[in-house]
């Protein structure tokens, strides 16, 4: 910025406004125990920075940023909240790559327009989509030996209790499963370590978590009686997307983990309580963290100790307190935590669980070899199992972990994030004075609630980056209207004391992410034409084909033409229009919207898709390239005529 920019900010008359802006910045970066390097940084991104010379040369401002041309070190995948996406970011920049559409319709592929897309999230008899909307929280990848494997990640959605799954090869969800019985699907998460099938050599579960309570089954009894709202916790099939099993419980589920070698899933319970009301949910000091024990739950679905519920079929075991009161015979182990707890997270090397408070000011550590002997009837209490439980400040919720034994946890009522450290807690815990859990803290802007760092949820944490998704932002950004984007504010944990590195704005409402080496993330350039069973494989092919009402329209697009410079439809046909794009250009992408017909979608290179639609309105109605692919760009298009 130039010494005139300066000048006209000072007339500007929001100035005020700017002041407490920058104090405000100032604040929250003084609380952080910033480096000489980056105070070094800040200054230089003050106004006088220098901006790009006219020779071209890159002006740098500090050692996370990532000059033009310049490839990102790591993917950041994150659910989009309310807004039905699955969001990509790239780290340390925190540029914003691809919104993936899951259960949200989308208008720039044409997700929830094209036939292929509504076949994957589902219709009603009158081809309409049974549900367009959806809530995503929990975004978690498969594994193979304890770390990613780049195949598949899988994300939830809250609403309608369905989980999605997406190839991390074309970034598209390719699956979506419905939990039968279930309310409130809330925390998922991929199996660490199947070791059921070491054919599949990556995971094959998927365990799944429902927060609400409901009567079982739900359809008009027992509304009023609250002594029958069950949860579930269901496993699905991470190659069919099958739901394996369920397990009936006593309390809720809220978010999920799993554990390093395949013999646990766990789930946090913020209402044992069994509250219908929302004062029940809080009305009790102690709730639990809820351990499932997958051996002898696939055991006890294959000698069929087993119901069904409704019409369902899943195969359904009994996990309530009172049928697993022996630890021997107990397909559960309810650890009784302090109080309506959020977020349970495992370390690295696969040792301990964190459980955060909320609404105490602890977290607890659950040792993981523990809750295994109170499954071998060796431990006399569940709750032994805990082997520290530190005060770290108020409104703990998620936790992520570096690989030096820290872990990092978001507190939503202080708005920090606290660095403790395990081992040491656990010292504490023992009666050890000298020990301290609380190693480090850093002011957030403002509210944290997911934090997550850099391959946290593998065996090869880096301890590189926490990022920090803040639920509000409110002075951070320039105001867009009483909606504000979000913050996320991205944390170097490589040092003693963690170190502000920058804010990036995302858009509401981001949950959970991961932070993923990109190594890991192995993309296609182009699609395979012959992986599409209806693709126009050759343009000549291209024309109107009628049976009768059914028409199927064919054509094919290569820069800066479609097959078919126009085509004549009869009022009243059923059309199905098929699109194949012959161009092999990486990102060549061509688009075709259709005036007043509400269709538009695109086909990316040697990709096919296809719409189906009635021809109700006779006329002429252009339709045209949406997606700049040549300097004929705009000349791109075809007639349809519909005759009257
Ligand atoms: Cu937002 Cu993961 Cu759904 Cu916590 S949950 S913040
Ligand atoms: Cu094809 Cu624009
Ligand atoms: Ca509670």
């Amino acid at each position: 910025m130039t010494q005139d920019d300066t000048t006209n900010r000072d007339t500007q008359p929001d100035l005020g406004r700017r002041k407490f802006l920058n104090s405000a910045a100032l604040v929250g970066l003084s609380g952080a125990g910033l480096s000489v390097g980056l105070s070094a940084c800040n200054k230089e991104s003050a106004p006088g920075a220098k901006a790009p010379s006219a020779k071209g040369e890159v002006a740098t401002h500090s050692p996370y940023e990532v000059p033009p041309g310049q490839l990102d070190e790591y993917y950041s995948f994150s659910s989009g909240g309310h807004s039905g996406d699955v969001r990509i970011y790239g780290l340390p920049s925190g540029r914003q790559l691809k919104s993936i559409p899951v259960f949200n319709t989308d208008n720039l592929v044409g997700w929830g327009i094209t036939n292929e897309s509504k076949a994957i999230i589902g219709t009603r008899p009158d081809g309409s989509l049974k549900y367009s909307t959806g809530d995503t929280h929990h975004v978690h990848q498969t594994y193979t030996d304890g770390t990613y494997d780049g195949k598949y990640f899988f994300v939830n959605d809250k609403i309608h209790g369905r989980l999605a799954r997406v190839r991390m090869d074309t970034m598209e969800c390719d699956k979506i499963t419905e939990l039968p019985n279930i309310q409130g699907f809330h925390g998922t998460f991929t199996d660490k370590r199947d070791p059921v099938d070491p054919k599949i050599n990556h995971t094959t579960r998927v365990f799944c978590g429902a927060e609400f309570s409901i009567p079982l089954p739900n359809d008009g009894r027992d509304m009023e009686d609250g002594s029958k709202y069950k949860s579930l916790f269901s496993c699905v099939d991470s190659e069919s997307m099958e739901v394996r099993w369920q397990v009936l419980i006593d309390g809720n589920c809220d978010l999920v983990a799993s554990s390093y070698d395949g013999k646990l899933a766990a789930t946090n319970q913020y209402n044992t309580e069994m509250g219908v009301h929302y004062e029940d949910t809080m009305s009790s000091e102690m709730d639990a963290c809820l351990f499932f024990n997958v051996a002898r739950i696939e055991e006890a679905v294959k000698a069929g100790k087993v119901t069904t519920i409704g019409s369902s079929k899943v195969p359904v075991v009994d996990g309530t307190r009172a049928s697993n009161k022996d630890p021997k015979a107990a397909l559960t182990c309810y650890v009784p935590i302090p109080k309506n707890p959020h977020g349970v997270n495992i370390t690295p090397d696969g040792k301990y669980y964190a459980c955060s408070g909320k609404l105490s000011p602890t977290a607890s550590v659950i040792e993981h070899a523990l809750v295994l002997k109170w499954f071998d009837g060796g431990l006399a209490n569940a709750r032994d199992a805990v082997v520290a439980e530190p005060e770290i400040g108020l409104g703990p919720l998620h936790t992520g972990f570096d690989n030096k034994g820290n872990a990092y946890t978001t507190l939503f009522l202080d708005s920090q994030i606290v660095k403790w450290n395990v081992e040491a807690a656990i010292k504490a815990f023992k009666g050890d004075k000298t020990a301290k859990a609380v190693v480090d803290r850093i002011d957030v802007h403002y509210q944290p609630g997911h934090g997550f760092t850099s391959m946290g949820e593998t065996r090869e944490a880096d301890g590189r980056f926490f990022n920090s998704d803040n639920k509000f932002s409110k002075d951070r950004f320039l105001p867009v209207g009483p909606l504000h984007c979000e913050t996320a504010q991205l944390i170097d944990i490589s040092g003693d004391k963690m170190k502000l590195v920058h804010d990036h704005s995302v858009l509401s409402e981001p949950h959970d992410s991961i932070i993923v080496r990109r190594d890991i993330i192995k993309t296609r350039q182009i699609y395979d034409m012959d992986e599409f069973p209806n693709a126009v494989k050759d343009p000549a092919e291209s024309g109107v084909f009628r049976n009768g009402k059914k028409v199927t329209v064919k054509l094919t697009s290569q820069a800066p033409a479609f097959s078919l410079r126009e085509f004549k439809l009869k009022k009243g046909d059923e059309v199905t229009l098929i699109l194949t794009n012959h161009d092999k250009v990486e990102d060549l992408t061509h688009g075709f919207a259709m005036p007043k017909y509400d269709i538009n979608f695109i086909v990316n290179p040697q990709e096919t898709k296809s719409v189906t639609f009635i021809a109700d309105k006779p006329g002429v109605y252009w339709c045209y390239c949406t997606h700049f692919c040549h300097a004929l760009h705009l000349e791109m298009r075809s007639r349809m005529i519909v005759e009257a």
